[in-house]
């Protein structure tokens, strides 16, 4: 694999700083270093910046920063689509409002390909606000509502291609706003609670996903949000929920991918590097990425594909 490593120090998505500082906390972290390690060639982009965009006020008045996160939009969607037919993008973050460039971005790219685009969100959160929904004004509270087309984005650039919500997959959810959940109860988005994780265990739900978006030639973007994990393993996050992840649970979601040989870009968000505890999370982050690009102990033969 070619892996192309770009960075997105996005911080317009919520009120408290430090997720600018992602990018090169994973850089510090190793994240080249763990790639190349696996055999694979890595290329960094460096550092982008926000297109300067001018946007009329927003309806919703708690809206934070909107014409920064535009700006991001136009800057990451573009990028997507140029790395794209070149590799495989890893997009470091950044607060989870880059998805809102990148997974367009890559939607984009799969269309131009013909083939379908699915997404699987690891996340605490179902980040499916829209601009006039949100209670809070993060705008990382609103990537896959802006996605999957829903109204409210007009001063956002239009969606090159829409993202069918049956093809977004949400693992690890227990933090679902009012205005989220009923869109998501009365939708066809795949939704696997921590309850779910709980009773049936992680890996059951993430291969019935994957067999869809392989049997469907899909391309599959992976967006992984720190908070995803349990707060105690992974502490660098600004919005903490207590009973995520553990590491097992999220190293076995990555090895599973692994052999799947289905992921075709990844978003690494939400990590902010000033609450980090002696950069635990960054390395965390990275070897879970690592094990997404094939670090294993004993291969699986018989269920492996690629
Ligand atoms: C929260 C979003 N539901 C909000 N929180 C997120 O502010 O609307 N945290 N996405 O990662
Ligand atoms: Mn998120
Ligand atoms: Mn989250
Ligand atoms: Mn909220």
């Amino acid at each position: 694999k070619h892996c192309i490593l770009i960075g997105a120090p996005v911080d317009c998505g919520k009120r408290r700083r430090g997720c600018l500082m992602g990018p090169d906390a994973y850089r510090t972290a190793g994240i080249a270093e763990a790639i190349t390690e696996l055999g694979h060639t890595v290329e960094d982009l460096g550092n982008l910046a926000p297109r300067q965009v001018d946007v009329p006020a927003p309806k919703n008045d708690k809206v934070h920063k909107l014409a920064e996160n535009v700006g991001w939009t136009l800057t990451l969607m573009e990028a997507a689509q140029e790395a794209a037919p070149r590799g495989m993008p890893i997009f470091m973050g950044g607060d989870h409002a880059l998805a809102s460039g990148t997974v367009a971005g890559m939607a984009a790219h799969a269309a131009k390909e013909g083939r379908p685009f699915f997404a699987l969100w690891l996340d605490a959160h179902s980040d499916i606000h829209t601009p006039d929904t949100t209670d809070s004004g993060n705008l990382h509270g609103t990537p896959v509502g802006y996605v999957t087309g829903r109204d409210g984005f007009d001063a956002y650039p239009p969606l090159p291609a829409k993202v069918e919500s049956r093809n977004i997959c949400m693992v690890g959810l227990r933090s679902v706003d009012a205005p989220e959940h009923a869109i998501l109860v009365d939708g066809d988005v795949e939704l696997v609670d921590m309850r779910r994780i709980d009773e049936e265990g992680i890996s059951a739900p993430l291969q019935a996903f994957l067999d869809r978006v392989e049997a469907e030639n899909g391309m599959l973007h992976v967006s992984l949000d720190v908070d995803f994990l349990d707060p105690s393993i992974a502490p660098a996050v600004g919005t903490t929920v207590p009973g995520g992840a553990t590491v097992r649970e999220g190293h076995l979601v990555m090895e599973i991918l692994s052999d799947s040989g289905l992921v075709t870009s990844l978003d690494l968000v939400e990590l902010n590097p000033f609450l980090d505890d002696r950069g635990k999370t960054a390395n965390l982050m990275v070897d879970l990425t690592a094990s997404l690009l094939g670090r294993r102990v004993f291969d699986r033969p018989t269920r492996s594909k690629k």
